[in-house]
């Protein structure tokens, strides 16, 4: 059998029903370089605080699944080198192994999940990727929204991805994306995709309605938000494709596959933009964090 530890935050947040924000760990590990990681990580949690939720960022550690993770294990995730990253296809051989790894969005759903946590931030999903007739890379995140009840809040799917792919992948699964406050699908380092989002809410408390009517009507899959980049941050749509379109010539010359595509591109992408997608990718985190303590906040209320 595995086990679940809960942080003493997160325990007494079960016990006495208040909101929490589910966290993911495979952007600490993974998706940012350190120290940067290690700071986002814990303003991440602070900024969940700040907006009257409690935050549990989970990884594995040892096979266990933590849902909190202390200090010292947040320094391991931001620092360890050879830190697994374990999706659902993983998550088996890490915890009968008793290994450590940080999840991604599709693991840490299954954790939250297991856990009775139905609100998780993030920055952004994985997805379809471009070419994808050739590599057949589509991200197990996807699925997992098809099957796993957690409402995930991100900032869209990164331009790295063919955004009308994904949408139409999602759409099959009868999974709801939601426009925060836009009309137009957000793609992660800019405000705007120019393609249309499903469904658009204004409200933290609508948001939740629609959590609910779904959780009711057992309609037992996943839900994404889609959260815009506030425009002080967000990229030039050109300068951020020609970075990207660089990016991805360089990783088919590299001839990466497989789970260290999306990492790659993260580091590749930040080094051409000579750090100023890290630095959107900060803030845009920050954001999902808030608008997912609001949430689910809304949610315990109704
Ligand atoms: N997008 C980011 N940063 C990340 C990820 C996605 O901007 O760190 C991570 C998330 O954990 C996501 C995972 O679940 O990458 C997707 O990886 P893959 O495409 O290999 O499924
Ligand atoms: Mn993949």
């Amino acid at each position: 059998m595995y086990n679940i530890i809960y942080s003493k935050e997160v325990k007494y947040a079960i016990d006495n029903n208040l909101p929490i924000v589910a966290l993911e760990s495979t952007i600490i590990s993974h998706g940012m370089p350190y120290p940067t990681n290690l700071e986002v990580a814990k303003k991440c949690e602070e900024t969940v605080r700040n907006n009257g939720a409690i935050p549990a960022t989970i990884a594995i550690i040892n096979g266990d699944l933590v849902v909190g993770v202390d200090e010292e294990q947040l320094e391991y995730l931001a620092t360890s080198k050879d830190i697994l990253k374990v999706s659902r296809r993983d998550m088996a051989y890490v915890v009968a192994n008793k290994l450590s790894g940080a999840t991604t969005v599709a693991a840490t759903m299954i954790i939250a999940k297991l856990a009775g946590i139905d609100v998780f931030a993030t920055g952004g999903i994985g997805g379809v990727h471009r070419g994808v007739e050739e590599t057949w890379d589509i991200s197990a995140d996807l699925e997992e929204l098809a099957i796993t009840d957690v409402c995930v809040v991100c900032a869209g799917a990164k331009a790295i991805l063919d955004l009308p792919k994904t949408l139409e992948y999602l759409e099959t699964k009868g999974v709801l994306v939601v426009g925060y406050n836009t009309n137009d699908l957000p793609a992660f380092f800019t405000r705007n995709s120019g393609i249309e989002v499903p469904i658009r809410i204004n409200t933290p408390l609508e948001i939740a309605k629609v959590i609910k009517a779904k959780k009711d009507l057992k309609i037992n899959n996943g839900i994404l938000i889609t959260n815009p980049i506030e425009e002080k941050y967000s990229f030039d749509k050109v300068e951020m494709d020609n970075a990207i379109q660089s990016a991805l010539v360089e990783m088919n010359n590299l001839k990466i596959t497989g789970k260290k595509v999306t990492p790659y591109l993260l580091s590749k992408i930040n080094e051409i933009t000579k750090g100023q997608s890290l630095e959107s990718n900060k803030h845009l985190v920050y954001n999902n964090c808030k608008l997912a303590a609001l949430i689910s906040k809304e949610l315990k209320k109704l």
